[in-house]
Formats: C-alpha cells, structure tokens, sequence
C-alpha cells in the first residue's frame, strides 16, 4: 500500500510489492534483457542485497498483472530510484525522474488476461540526473517504495485537493477534484464529495474527449475538531464520480483542519503562536537503506515523539506518503522540501527536473495537515542574480501550487544571502562549534546574525520575518568516549547540542529548531571521501537507532520545552 489507509472503495486495484524478477544490466542495455534468472522484492533498495551494496547502473524489473476484464490501468509507484522507465506488453508507457516522488502511469484498452510490467530502473549519475548527484546523503536504486496496479474506466478522479479554512469561527473545507477522461468522446459526470456524512453535489461536468476537469465545491460549518500535534484530528474526504445516477469512481483522502499563517516574527497554527523543535530526517537506514518498511518509519517516529519533539524537517527531499500519514496520525509537524541539497543549476536536466519535483511534491503531498512549510533549494546558490531568480522561479511555484502554507528555503549564505525577501521565514543553516569554534561561539553567532537581520538599516528585506534554525549540531562515532569531550566524541557532541538547544530554545527571536540531524546517514562515494565511514555521524542516534549521548541531552531540552508549553496552556486555559 502506498498509503496507510485505503484510497479507494469502488476503484478495484491490486498490490504489486512481492517478488518481481530481476536483472542488473551494467552496460545500461535500452531493452529488457532475454534471460531473467533473479528475483528481488519490492519495495527495496538493491544495495541491501550482497554484491550490490554500491551497485550503481541499470537494473530491470518484471512482474504481471492480470485483468478479469478489458479495462484501462492505471501503475501507481510511491518512488523509483531514480530514473524509471515503465513497459506494458512491450510498450514504454511512460517515465520518471526521481526517486522521492510518486507518479502514475496508464495503459488503455488492456484485455482481459495477463499482461507484463516490465520497470527500467537507473540510479546513474551524469547530465541527465541534475537532482540525484554525488552528495551528502546516498542515492539508492530499486523501486523502493510501494507499487499498484489500479483498474478504470474511461473517466476517473485524478487528483483530490481538500483546503481547510477557518471562516466567521467555522471551519469549512474547500474540495477540488480532477477528472480525466480517457474516451474519444466528450462524456458528462456528476462529481460529488462527502465528509463525515456531510455530502454536497459539485453538480454535472462536461469532459471533452482525452480532457481534464477540474470540479469544485465548499463544504461550509462543520462540526470538526482542529487539527494540531496535540489532537491529530484526522477526516476523512471522498470524491465520487457518478454516471446516469451511479458511482462508477471514488477517491478517498484524509484533511486535518488546521491553518497555518505567519503574522511578524511568529508562525501561527490555528491562529496561536506555534514552536517547532524537532530533527532533520533523512530516509536512510542500515538495515533498509531509503526503503524503510512502515515498522521502522514508526519506530523513527515514536523515537522523535519520545523526546519531546514535535517537528520533523525532510532533508533533502520529500518523503514516502506513509511517512507524511503517520505524521497526520500521531501529530508531528513537518516541513518538507523538494529535492536539493547545494545543487547546481547550470546542469542541462536542472531546471525542468526542479520545476517537475517541486510541483510534484505539493500535487501528491497537498492534503497532509502535518506538512505546515514547504520547502526547497536547500544551501544553493543565493547569492549571484541568477541564483535570486531561480529561488524566486522554485518559490513561485510552490505558491502557485499552494497558498495555503509558508514557504522557505534553509540558507548557510548568512548575512550574503541575498534571496531573504522571498520567502515567508527565514531559516538558517549555521554550525558553530562544529566547522569551527567550540560550543561557546553558538550564542555570539545566533547574536551576530539575528543583530545584522533586525538591524534598522537591513535591506535583506526580511527583517521582520521569523527565524528557523534549520540545521545545527556536530559529528560523534557511536561508541565513541572519552573523559576529554573531543571532536567525534560523544562526549562533545552532547555538549555541543546542549548548548545549541540552551542558546536556540530560549531565544524570543527563533521559532523553530531542527537539530542536524536524526540518525546517521550513509553517503555517496564522492562525499565518503570527506566523511569517514562514508556516513553522514552528525545523528543523534546512529544509523541502526542506536542513541548517542547527545540524545539524552536533547531530550532533556525537548522534554522541558514541551513540559513549559503545556503548563502554559494550561495557566492560559485556567
Ligand atoms: C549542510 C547540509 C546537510 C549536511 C550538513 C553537514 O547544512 O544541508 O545536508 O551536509 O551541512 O553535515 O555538514
């Protein structure tokens, strides 16, 4: 499942995860190979299994579905890493560029019986990958999220977009639905959706023949309880495709009634001051590389709600759905980005493949109430003119997509960031302590930068705005310690992070903190060379969830923030 709940009761589909065949094509063949001898799961990644642990190339994948009808089908996959190319029957139907978000191919007019999926996976590097580069994190390769196959007719819901809003003290839902229509000819359609028993008729659409439809409709003064970290609310929302009176299509999703806004240097959720204090998260773990299996994301997550956080950000890229639906589920807060981490932007594939990942993002991911920022370009180049125009360009498009929440991008540029007066919160990516100075240079820095951004004469054009600290902390080897609290030391780690968390919590001026990072991650083979055991060390807990010390001493902070937090409501509610 790619969800955590099911997104259809009428629609028939099918599972696909299980055992595909499989066969790595190191010379990067552009057709399926005639011998497939091997079979791997999916979802996985392929370095997990021996002899592939740095396998990077080509490998195909095959599988077969089987329809009790002639019908249309629509192959939805939650991730590929990276490049897929998708055969029916020995068609291509269709590709996609990167591994973080999901896409949705279709084959028309199938007939009954069994057909092939055939998947060219490549996790290569080179011009046409502007996204997945050598990097701090790895770049994995298989289909490592979940896959299914899903039977429609001629007309079906595409897309469902559900944006909640607080109107006169009412809460009241704006639905939009997207209708294609896969016919020769132009057909009509009721669309209607429902909400807890509420129903209301987005009355008749006319599709023209191969269009797209967009239906709307508000669902006004409902009678549901806010969505927040504290009381993870969740509603279900279901769009209906009628035809001559029946339902022939639906599509179920869930919404959380929250609203985020930033009033001056506050971020508001619901209308009341929120602060974010939680981790940066990369999907990379020892046992199951970027593929993990929804135990252990909850596990990641009961880990992060154990120490008082209430804030996850999705460095570098955005996440698995199942993820994002147990962050609706259990109450965390996220801010997830589309997929960059210091990229550059002259490469050939760049600018299209940015444009296509961040749009994706929202498209999929709009209705989590969980997600409260979005983000993106994470520490590129904002600086040079064109650097400001593509950020402007990248930032667009996310509030094009969605006018519903902040938008930001987390910046190591300091006061030479010259692309602040874009984005709705500042957030900075700063490492005293660690790429120089000791823990003693955390506070002078916070007062330097903070000094220079509310300095009367700042032209950043941000200087009102609220700040994250989005990435902060140092390097430690689990295991490692020592009585002198040296660098990669355990020892100096917590000490550094105590500091951080001291300096950081009790700041007026910062909204939010992301410790860099979560859990250590492994890295690329061009960055392993500055990253000993080519792992990222900076995680709180190492990359099999193992807790450093420095996890004792967020916790401590965390908790006590969270403790302070609810004796505050609590004085406030009295
Ligand atoms: C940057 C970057 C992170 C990581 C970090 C580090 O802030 O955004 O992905 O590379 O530095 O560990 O130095």
């Amino acid at each position: 499942m790619l969800r955590t709940f099911a997104e259809h009761e009428l629609r028939e589909s099918e599972s696909l995860d299980g055992r595909w065949a499989f066969a790595i094509d190191p010379d990067g063949g552009e057709q399926p190979p005639e011998e497939w001898g091997d079979t791997i799961q999916v979802p996985s990644c392929w370095e997990l299994r021996p002899g592939l642990e740095t396998y990077r190339g080509v490998a195909w994948y095959r599988t077969e579905i089987e329809l009790e009808e002639a019908c249309h089908v629509r192959l939805v996959f939650g991730g590929v890493a990276h490049h897929a190319q998708v055969w029916v029957d020995g068609e291509v139907i269709g590709d996609h560029y990167d591994a973080y978000t999901p896409f949705a191919l279709i084959a028309t007019r199938l007939a009954e019986g069994a057909h092939e999926v055939v998947v060219r996976v490549d996790n290569r590097f080179g011009p046409a990958s502007a996204l997945h580069i050598e990097n701090d994190y790895y770049s994995w390769g298989g289909i490592t999220r979940p896959a299914m196959v899903e039977f429609i007719g001629d007309t079906f819901i595409e897309r469902l977009h559900a944006t909640p809003s607080r109107v006169r003290g009412e809460w009241q839902l704006a639905v939009s639905v997207q209708v294609r229509n896969l016919s020769a000819e132009a057909v009509e359609r009721d669309v209607v959706i429902a909400l807890e028993g509420m129903v209301l008729d987005c009355g008749t659409i006319s599709l023209p023949a191969g269009g797209v439809v967009e239906a709307t409709g508000t669902l006004k003064r409902l009678p549901v309880e806010a969505w927040s970290a504290d009381n993870p609310a969740l509603y279900q929302v279901g769009a209906f495709l009628r035809a001559d009176g029946s339902v022939i299509d639906d599509m179920i999703d869930r919404v959380g009634f929250r609203t985020v806004a930033v009033r001056g240097k506050k971020l508001l959720l619901n209308g009341e001051p929120l602060a974010l204090r939680g981790f940066n998260r990369h999907e990379s773990h020892a046992c199951f590389g970027s593929s993990l299996p929804l135990q252990a994301m909850a596990q990641d997550l009961e880990l992060i709600r154990s120490s008082g956080a209430n804030f996850v950000r999705t460095c570098h890229y955005p996440n698995d759905q199942r993820f994002l639906d147990l962050c609706d589920e259990l109450g965390l807060y996220v801010w997830e980005e589309s997929h960059a981490r210091d990229i550059p932007f002259d490469q050939p594939a760049y600018a299209e493949q940015m444009a296509t990942n961040t749009a994706e993002m929202v498209a999929w991911h709009y209705n989590h109430p969980a997600i409260v920022i979005w983000g993106c370009l994470n520490e590129c180049d904002s600086i040079s003119d064109a650097g400001v125009a593509e950020h402007a360009r990248i930032l667009q498009i996310l509030r094009d997509h969605d006018g519903s929440r902040p938008v930001s991008f987390a910046s190591n540029k300091q006061v030479d960031d010259r692309a602040l007066h874009l984005v709705d919160i500042v957030s900075w990516n700063l490492y005293p302590g660690w790429y120089g100075g000791g823990p003693e240079t955390v506070a002078p820095k916070l007062t330097e930068m903070l000094s220079w951004l509310r300095a009367r004469d700042n032209r950043s054009g941000a200087k009102g705005k609220p700040v994250i600290m989005s990435e902060f902390g140092g390097g430690a080897f689990y295991g490692c310690r020592q009585t002198e609290a040296a660098k990669w030391s355990e020892e100096y780690q917590a000490q550094l992070l105590d500091e951080s968390l001291r300096v950081y919590l009790g700041s007026a001026d910062v909204v939010g903190v992301a410790i860099w990072q979560y859990a250590d991650c492994r890295v690329t083979a061009g960055w392993g060379v500055q990253r000993p055991r080519t792992h990222n060390n900076k995680g709180m807990l190492d990359e099999y969830r193992r807790p450093k010390l420095a996890w004792h001493a967020v916790t401590k902070h965390f908790q006590a923030a969270a403790m302070a937090e609810l004796q505050t409501r609590a004085a406030a509610d009295r």
